[in-house]
């Protein structure tokens, strides 16, 4: 019976590690501060048709509403209550984002900021999404409701009654990070009210968590507040779907908090990843490309099953969270686009896209002075919606990296090669290396400063492909370079450092 009782729960929290993408899809994409209207239009027309099995959406619950500084992104990590109208929409906007995105096959992921409310310094007064009222100072959330008896004040043993040390896993926990509220989550209410939450997210149809500040959380708490998570409804997925869980926790070494004391429960999102693929492409402290040749577990990552993989995230990517100068984004476009190209193109973790929107970087010391900007906005605040270009791209200060020709192919890339294995490994012992996914894709980069003129076996088909990075195969014509692979698998590959993309990409779907 106890072994039952264990293989059950062990049963269970697996089943959280499963993404539950559809059709074989195996990329999901993070629409920063995208409108719930934008979103449900981009799974009809982009997401969908283009293979990405899900998206992650910003807090939908109510929040803070600041002036100073005006909007900032941050604001939405400041929750106010569980109501769900916030600055990307109403809760029937919501709701039909969510069923729209799930008929094309597109799961929605909501980040769950549930550690802790506003700022201490919040204030009080309606200035919040939905418009209910609060204070901050006096801990009241009557939307919630939650009280002073429902946080940690009395439990933080540090002076300010902020974390002051990330060596003291209590402080880490118990105490305020960066001045939020924080939540004591060991109540029996305070769980009540955070399940409610979830699982009313559920019951309209999303397939997971990105749950945020775990490292702020117990995981024994965490694991209680799993526990009572609805499965997925019927209405999408399989009867006894678990929903999602993946992980924020930034464990890059040195801290008594590791990610191993959350992968039992879900995955975990691997910060590692972004900070030493960056490394390699920049090419920093000696590092080359053929290094990568045991990229996962073989660079000290966690195990393969329980990671959630990226490049950057919304706060690495403007020096917040493990925001390290190694990270790469859009703003460094052409080795960006090898890097995400680089991970979709290998077989570890779940992995995420990330797309963000412009802001007025001012980099003063090494610090953004305008890390804080918020979406493109109107005049009074409201976020401005996507427009799409003709050629495809977004306009209005909205990137869209998932819509560039060379991120979207690699997407359809993994999916093509989905269970296949890292095979065929090459390298020229410095910055050039190959390697496919058994016989249905693979990819070579050169990323020194010479060219790259090798002959390379493929494991693939004979016949000629399409290269995806350079352009793509549309009907039965390619618009970019094409590649022949001879019936023993081998193909000559050229690739100039000059190249506006070094690197090229061919798949089985991509044969002409
Ligand atoms: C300020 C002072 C504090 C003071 C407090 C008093 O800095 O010392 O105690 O006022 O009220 C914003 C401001 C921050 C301000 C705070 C509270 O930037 O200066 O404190 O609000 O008013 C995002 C932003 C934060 C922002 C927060 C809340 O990154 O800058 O704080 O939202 O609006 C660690 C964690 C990790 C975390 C990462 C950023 O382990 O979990 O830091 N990452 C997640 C999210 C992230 C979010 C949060 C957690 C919090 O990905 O986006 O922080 O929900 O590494
Ligand atoms: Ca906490």
């Amino acid at each position: 019976m106890k072994l039952f009782i264990l293989v059950a729960l062990f049963g269970l929290s697996l089943a959280q590690h499963n993404p539950h993408t559809k059709h074989g899809r195996t990329a999901i994409v993070h629409l920063f501060e995208w409108r719930w209207a934008d979103i449900a239009a981009e799974c009809e027309r982009f997401l969908g048709p283009n293979g990405f099995g899900g998206v992650q959406i910003s807090p939908p619950n109510e929040h803070i509403v600041l002036n100073s500084p005006w909007r900032p992104w941050w604001q939405r990590y400041q929750p106010i209550g569980y109501n769900l109208c916030s600055r990307s929409g109403s809760e029937g906007e919501l709701r039909d984002m969510i069923s729209r995105c799930n008929n094309v096959g597109v799961n929605i992921y909501v980040d769950a900021v549930i550690n802790h409310m506003c700022g201490a310094g919040g204030g009080e007064g309606t200035h919040s999404s939905c418009g209910s009222w609060f204070n901050a100072g006096s801990r009241d959330f009557p939307s919630v409701p939650f009280t002073h008896s429902d946080f940690n004040d009395h439990k933080c043993r540090t002076g300010s009654g902020d974390i002051e040390n990330y060596g003291d896993a209590h402080q880490v926990r118990d105490c305020r990070l960066v001045g939020l509220l924080d939540l004591a989550l060991e109540k029996d209410y305070v769980r009540a009210k955070v399940t409610d939450f979830l699982n009313k997210l559920i019951d309209v149809g999303v397939a997971g968590f990105r749950v945020d500040a775990c490292k702020h959380m117990w995981p024994g708490d965490l694991a209680v507040i799993y526990g009572r998570l609805h499965n997925l409804t019927t209405n999408w997925f399989p009867g006894g779907s678990r929903p999602f869980i993946f992980q924020e926790v930034i464990d890059l070494g040195g801290e008594p908090i590791t990610s191993r004391e959350y992968v039992h429960l879900g995955r975990v999102t691997e910060f590692k990843y972004g900070a030493k693929l960056g490394t390699v492409f920049k090419k920093w402290n000696g590092e080359k490309l053929f290094y990568t040749k045991t990229w996962g577990e073989g660079w000290g990552f966690m195990p393969n099953g329980s990671a959630v993989a990226f490049v950057d995230n919304h706060d690495n990517q403007r020096g917040h969270g493990a925001g390290g100068a190694s990270i790469v984004t859009f703003w460094d476009s052409r080795l960006y686009k090898m890097a995400v190209g680089y991970m979709l193109a290998h077989p570890y973790g779940v992995t995420r896209v990330m797309s963000s929107f412009h802001w007025n970087r001012h980099i003063v010391n090494g610090k953004d002075q305008n890390d804080w900007m918020g979406p493109p906005s109107h005049g009074n605040g409201s976020t401005k919606s996507v427009p799409i270009n003709p050629d495809q791209t977004c306009g209005d200060g909205w990137v869209c990296e998932h819509r560039w020709r060379q991120i979207k192919n690699m997407v359809i890339f993994r999916n093509v090669v989905n269970g296949q294995p890292h095979s065929n490994w090459w390298d020229n012992q410095s910055n050039q290396v190959a390697f496919g996914r058994g016989n249905r894709g693979f990819i070579v980069f050169n990323n020194d400063d010479w060219d790259l003129d090798v002959t390379l076996n493929t494991g693939m088909p004979g016949g000629t492909y399409c290269d995806v990075i350079s352009g793509q195969k549309e009907g039965n014509r390619c618009t970019g370079e094409q590649i022949n692979v001879g019936t023993d698998g081998w193909a000559d590959f050229k690739i100039s450092n000059r190249d506006e993309d070094p690197f090229v990409a061919i798949h089985a779907e991509s044969k002409l």
